[in-house]
């Protein structure tokens, strides 16, 4: 049974960042859920979201000064990708997506989402958001979505690394990881579980990595100065792997929404130079989605 609808809602008036970002950055991560009444929540889903459509994500994009946006599709919506490819579609291609599909997924499908504008699937192994799937089924998933240039978006908790990185260095495709493989912040940067994770960014040129969701990983709180390190180690590192995006509408958070302004403030924080931002929130986007 779905969860009852016990959401913090996204801020309505975020404040102005004082960062620019320069002409035709990408906010590579966010989603668009509903509205309820147009696209439904999934049955399966292990969380009730506000709605927060296109038309409000668009109007973000342009407030905080962005161009494109990438939208990922959540759990909440699970298999249904409708709500996020008639956002594309309406998008003027300003916006790309990642699908979550089932081993149902037809080719048909799959083709006519890429002409929507998917560049990718995503496989979550967070427990608390989605249910087991066997990673036969995954590969087999893969196997589909690699010859459409498509990649794969993995989202997992740190700890499950070790578990999981044998099937991830398997895969075909470029592996995209979300929130920077959500490291304990309390352990720092240096921390072997962190370090484990930067080896495989090391080793395997395929992968990237998201700088992104401080929100979630902080325990000092706003602005999330605890969680800067380790974006910062990450941009610096593999300045061309890259990806940044605010994660609104902020699902599933338990204590507050953060406000998306600060978000963009930490830009030059973590991407200190000129060089590196235009890496972070343009080249490297672009090249995965836009090429
Ligand atoms: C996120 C974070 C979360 C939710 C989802 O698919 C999802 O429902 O991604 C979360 O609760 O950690 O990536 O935006």
């Amino acid at each position: 049974m779905p969860m009852s609808a016990g959401y913090i809602p996204f801020r309505p008036n975020p404040s102005k960042p004082h960062y620019k970002p320069p002409p035709g950055a990408v906010d590579a991560h966010c989603h668009v859920f509903g509205p309820e009444a147009k696209f439904p929540y999934a049955p399966e889903r292990k969380y009730t979201p506000c709605d927060a459509p296109k038309e409000k994500l668009f109007a973000l994009r342009d407030f905080l000064g962005f161009e494109k946006n990438v939208i990922v599709q959540a759990s909440c919506h699970s298999k249904d990708n409708r709500a996020m490819v008639d956002a594309l579609e309406t998008s003027n291609n300003k916006a790309k997506g990642v699908a979550f599909v089932g081993e149902e997924v037809t080719d048909a499908e799959l083709k006519a989402m890429h002409r929507a504008g998917v560049k990718g699937v995503r496989f979550n192994f967070v427990r608390r958001l989605v249910d087991f799937t066997p990673r036969d089924v995954l590969e087999r998933i893969a196997g589909r979505v690699a010859p459409l240039g498509w990649h794969i978006v993995v989202y997992f908790e740190m700890p499950d690394l070790p578990d999981l990185e044998p099937f991830f260095t398997s895969l075909p495709t470029t592996v995209v990881v979300d929130h920077m493989g959500t490291p304990d912040v309390k352990k720092g940067v240096d921390h072997p579980e962190n370090q484990r994770f930067h080896r495989l960014m090391a080793e395997h040129e395929n992968f990237w990595v998201k700088v992104t969701c401080p929100e979630r990983m902080t325990v000092a709180g706003p602005p999330y100065d605890d969680v800067a390190p380790f974006a910062r180690t990450l941009v610096e590192s593999f300045p061309d792997r890259v990806l940044w995006g605010t994660d609104w509408p902020h699902p599933n958070m338990k204590k507050e929404a953060p406000d998306d302004g600060v978000l963009v403030d930490r830009i030059p924080v973590i991407a200190p130079t000129p060089a590196l931002q235009q890496k972070l929130l343009i080249d490297n986007p672009m090249r995965l989605y836009w090429a």
